[in-house]
């Protein structure tokens, strides 16, 4: 049924539209293709030649590979390299920005700018880098060089991990779990888990803590942080998100994949008046650029630009014969779209020399040439647009307002000089927030898609559980209008008053997955404010990945349970076929790092588990009980009225055809100018918004 497909009215829209182009999509290959049930329970072992050995039956526990290796260790090991493969993910990633960075200080990177100076001395700090008497350039190629030593220094530690608790600190060097170089780590699985290496499923699934804590708290860690000294740190801002977002009387332009390097410069191209005119001169009305995943993020967070979907839209965008370019980097990327978009006009535009895909245009991205790359893309684009034929855009766009850092938090709750988390730890501590769920990772065409990352937003606000979102699963909840600041009306009254109290939404748009780094150095400041504790695995929150689909999704959940906390992902476990892996993930962990890995593919039991963790946590903390009618009702603050008031008038998303504020503003802002500011804001002339607010 097309209904299960998808709780969002746009995708079931394009779907039927698919069909009646006879066009198969992921979601109908899910239906043809189910997925093999010992690979998928973690019981096949295919690491040499005298396998693929599968483990199955009843008796699957008490037998082995022919190389005697058994469940746990099959299991464990393929865990393992999941997690190393995401590691990998993120981490080339944040040495791709680190390259850019070394590239900008010396001058070689034309059209990029250190944008954020102010965060260029905080990363320098965590570092141990002296700034006093320098330039900025002077700090910033030390800072460049120093991220990427943390991949391949031959001693020490990843420098990174200092931003954690001292006791976490202490926790990770006395069970070994301190990663020493990003690299290294990925390294050492791949060596571990090779046929005849480790063949302890205990010490196996040790070595993925460490090699993950590489990630959150070092590859992904750096991304986010040269990203916001790059782009700068974003601050709150109001777009809009979904497929509605593709104009039928413009050049289209989607970027996805994952670095904003490229992408940012798409932003300027986009804008460029020569390019607008060019366009112009094609019969279109102006150029609108668009993002998918997590590029999308990053483009969204700092310059507002219009998501048009998350991980499952990406052949529903090209489905709507409006897209000139889809232009990608790396990762989440389906070669579905190699031949979908040779059956459209859609010019599928590859950049990466890491990712080429059968039937796309090469344009490789060179960040020495970088403006002129972006250019010479939108120009295919624009050249382009006389070939389409006909056009189907679903009418959604929901408002969404998102931006939210670990700084500005910190601004929001005591002003520049006096930053604190101290009024959020008090309203936790109070009871009018039970506690934080952060809902984060992809879309996964086996499961009903955005249904369980909806119902779950929705459920923990309206029981006082502050949530934050990244990656695909904030696109979900942007899609389904929980991103917007309307959404305050569905927060529970202890929640909504607190969140009125410090001027931010119930939902927090903290950005793409590598920026779930940000949500780890918010719980680290969480927890040393004072109150909850001294570590994450003391405070009353709990991590949830709804529709996991790929490996990085498995190393961001390793990396929370090695930081303390306890995650549940949906959709089904990789390791279900060994109950001593399960148990290890799971007892096992909490244990030893205080936090775990469950996979629970019921949202209903995943909400129920959440709960339980939450208000054990507040337990152990001898907080007083939640109860949700200790809370009455408030009213607006003067921050929601004013940002109601300019979605009202303003009701649309910015288009790179009409832009508000020059690119050299972005966000800039972030740090100087207050929450007083107005959220950025654009001139759309976007129609109205669809479906706000819907229902799963
Ligand atoms: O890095 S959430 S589907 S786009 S992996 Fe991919 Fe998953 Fe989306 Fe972002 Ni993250
Ligand atoms: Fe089979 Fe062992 Fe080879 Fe794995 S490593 S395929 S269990 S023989």
């Amino acid at each position: 049924m097309p209904q299960e497909k998808s709780i969002d009215p746009a995708a079931l829209e394009m779907l039927r539209y698919a069909e009646g182009c006879g066009i198969g999509t992921a979601f109908t290959r899910a239906d043809e293709m189910k997925p093999c049930p010992i690979g998928e329970a973690g019981a096949c072992c295919r690491i040499c030649s005298m396998g693929p050995c599968r483990l199955v039956g009843k008796d699957a526990e008490d037998k082995t590979g022919i190389c005697g290796a058994d469940l746990p260790t099959i299991a464990a090991r393929h865990f393992a390299r999941q997690v190393a493969g995401g590691v990998a993910a993120h981490s080339d990633h944040g040495r791709d920005m680190a390259m850019t960075l070394v590239a900008v200080a010396k001058g070689e990177a034309a059209g990029y700018v250190v944008k954020d100076e102010q965060k260029l001395m905080a990363v320098a700090g965590y570092l141990g880098i002296a700034t006093a008497g320098r330039s900025v350039n002077e700090v910033a190629l030390e800072v460049g060089e120093t991220a990427l030593a943390q991949f391949g220094q031959p001693f020490g530690e990843v420098a990174t991990t200092r931003r954690a608790t001292a006791k976490r600190q202490a926790l990770w060097k006395k069970l070994g779990l301190t990663p020493r170089a990003i690299d290294r780590e990925v390294t050492e699985v791949m060596h571990r888990t090779h046929e005849g290496v480790d063949l302890d499923a205990e010490n196996i699934l040790k070595s993925a803590l460490r090699c993950s804590l590489a990630d959150g708290w070092g590859g992904a860690m750096l991304s986010t942080d040269i990203s916001d000294i790059l782009f700068g740190t974003p601050s709150p801002l109001a777009s809009e998100v979904n497929l509605g977002v593709l104009k039928a009387d413009q050049v289209n332009v989607v970027v996805h994949g994952h670095e904003p390097t490229l992408s940012a410069m798409m932003v300027e191209a986009s804008r460029d008046p020569e390019l607008i005119a060019a366009a112009q001169a094609k019969g279109a009305a102006g150029i609108n650029l668009a993002g998918i995943c997590c590029t999308a993020n990053e483009i969204l967070m700092r310059f507002g630009i219009p998501p048009a979907g998350n991980f499952l839209h990406q052949e529903l965008a090209v489905l709507t014969g409006a897209v000139e370019a889809m232009v990608v980097d790396v990762q989440c990327i389906m070669q579905a779209l190699g031949p979908l978009s040779q059956r459209f006009h859609t010019k599928l535009v590859t950049t990466s020399p890491k990712a080429k895909i059968p039937g796309a245009v090469h344009v490789e991205f060179d960040e020495q040439r970088a403006p002129e790359t972006a250019r010479e893309i939108v120009r295919l684009a624009i050249d382009n647009y006389p070939n389409r034929g006909p056009v189907h855009i679903p009418d959604y766009h929901e408002p969404l307002v998102a931006g939210f850092s670990h700084e500005y938090l910190n601004y929001m709750q005591g002003g520049f000089h006096r930053s604190s988390f101290r009024p959020l730890n008090d309203a936790v501590i109070a009871g009018r927030v039970r506690g934080l769920a952060a809902v984060v990772g992809c879309n996964n065409a086996r499961v009903t898609q955005d249904l369980a990352i909806v119902e779950l937003i929705k459920s923990f606000i309206a029981r006082d559980v502050m949530v934050v979102v990244t990656g695909c699963a904030a696109t979900a909840g942007a899609k389904a209008g929980y991103l917007s600041p309307e959404i305050l009306d569905s927060a529970g009254p202890g929640l909504r008053e607190v969140m009125e109290a410090i001027g931010i939404p119930p939902v927090l748009h903290l950005g793409s997955c590598v920026d779930n780094s940000r949500i780890l150095t918010v719980l680290t400041q969480v927890a040393t404010e004072g109150g909850l504790g001294e570590d994450i695995d003391d405070l009353p929150a709990v991590g949830l990945c709804p529709e996991w689909m790929c490996e990085k999704a498995i190393a961001i959940g390793t990396y929370f349970a090695a930081s303390g906390a306890h995650v549940i992902f949906g959709v089904g476990s990789p390791v279900r076929a060994s109950s001593v892996v399960t148990g290890l993930m799971t007892s096992g962990w909490e244990r030893l790092v205080g936090g775990d890995l469950e996979f629970e593919p019921d949202w209903n039991r995943m909400l129920e588990r959440s709960l339980e963790l939450i208000d054990a946590k507040r337990a152990a903390l001898k907080l007083p009980p939640y109860d949700p009618a200790q809370f009455g009702d408030s009213g607006d603050t003067p921050y929601f009225a004013a940002i109601r008031a300019y979605l009202a008038e303003h009701d649309g998303a910015e288009t790179v055809g009409s832009p508000a504020y020059p690119l050299g503003e972005g966000a800039g802002h972030g740090h100087t100018h207050g929450p007083g500011g107005s959220p950025h804001t654009h001139d759309g002339g976007a129609d109205h918004a669809h479906g706000a607010g819907q229902e799963a």
